[in-house]
């Protein structure tokens, strides 16, 4: 095909080339997005494109602090980007993505009053709208870790050396530490960050290494003990393996949950189709769908009667009033989150 193109237009001049184009070379639009990996349902993007005759481009991130630092590092063309909802308010507050125009959203009356009233941290969602929510806990290879307690002090277990993995994520495991310590996960105390510092340079002795994306094939296949993960992410890999081989736990001295919101770039190519998109996430058939896939809560209550009966009673999924109560969401710090960044870098230094 693209060998005819070329030797078609070896014999055109420019003129003629551009009119090629626009007569019969129409390209379909095309919709970027950036997203964290494993989170739509296999049929979800393809569907999309044949409904809107259009093309998906889709890359993934696996911190929000990565598709941040890609972004402001000049990284322009997504459309719709996915980040956490702390990080969703940094970005709004950088004027970076769009205020939302509620008129091309037809299916945001879906979104459940109860998640916007108890975990959404843009309420009015006046610039993201939310995607899904988990939380973050551990997953234990039963056979190879045998009896546990439900504690962050599995980093300490010697027998496990070089067999279990932590996040990438500064917030999610300076915030893991400072919960072990008994603080907030979002104390914006000096000392209590440094100590949670040296904490986690105790565990990461221990760690086989910082992973945010290998410790799912990692858990899978035996390569690692333990790992520090997401709940639906969990769930999709305990779904293949064998009944009880892999448990998954929120630890004792309490834990981050979190919900991932979708919003549209200020320099969105194709803003319309954006709004397309995200109202098609929204609509009840596909967060259901979405929700099958990936094990997360989509905060859609349309969707909840569509998805199967276990799943709506998986603890795993909702989260529960007592989970709402032990965790803690990561909220943005402003500027004080130098001084998680600063903590997180000796740690990646230290030897
Ligand atoms: C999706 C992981 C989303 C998690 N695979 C973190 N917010």
């Amino acid at each position: 095909m693209k060998s005819t193109h070329r030797s078609l237009l070896g014999g055109l001049g420019l003129a003629a080339a551009a009119l090629f184009f626009s007569a019969c070379g129409k390209s379909k639009p095309e919709l970027h997005i950036y997203n964290w990996s494993d989170y739509f349902a296999e049929e979800t993007l393809a569907a999309f494109e044949e409904k809107y005759d259009c093309h998906v481009i889709y890359d993934v991130f696996e911190s929000n602090e990565a598709m941040y630092a890609k972004l402001k590092a000049g990284a322009s063309g997504y459309d719709v980007v996915f980040p956490s909802s702390y990080q969703a308010i940094l970005m709004h507050n950088e004027n970076m993505v769009e205020e939302l125009d509620h008129s091309k959203l037809s299916n945001l009356k879906n979104i459940d009053p109860k998640f916007l009233k108890i975990v959404a941290l843009d309420k009015g969602m006046t610039y993201s709208v939310p995607y899904m929510s988990g939380t973050t806990g551990i997953a234990v290879l039963t056979d190879n870790v045998g009896e546990y307690e439900e504690s962050w002090d599995i980093y300490l277990r010697e027998d496990l050396k070089g067999r279990v993995t932590l996040l990438n994520d500064y917030r999610e495991v300076l915030g893991a530490a400072l919960k072990k310590l008994g603080y907030s996960l979002n104390t914006t105390n000096p000392e209590e960050v440094a100590e949670a510092g040296e904490l986690v340079k105790v565990w990461k002795a221990n760690i086989a290494k910082f992973a945010s994306d290998e410790y799912k094939p990692g858990i899978a296949s035996g390569e690692f003990y333990a790992v520090h993960g997401y709940s639906g992410d969990i769930m999709q890999v305990m779904e293949e393996a064998e009944e009880g081989a892999i448990e998954y736990f929120l630890p004792e001295e309490g834990f981050s949950f979190w919900a991932d919101d979708m919003v549209i770039m200020k320099d969105a190519q194709n803003k319309d189709l954006a709004y397309a998109f995200i109202d098609y996430m929204l609509d009840a058939q596909t967060a259901a769908n979405n929700m099958e896939f990936t094990c997360y809560w989509a905060p859609n209550s349309a969707a909840y009667e569509l998805i199967s009966e276990e799943l709506r009673a998986n603890p795993m999924v909702f989260l529960s009033d007592e989970h709402l109560e032990k965790g803690e969401q990561i909220a943005p710090l402003g500027e004080k989150d130098q001084i998680y960044m600063d903590v997180w870098a000796q740690v990646k230094s230290q030897e």
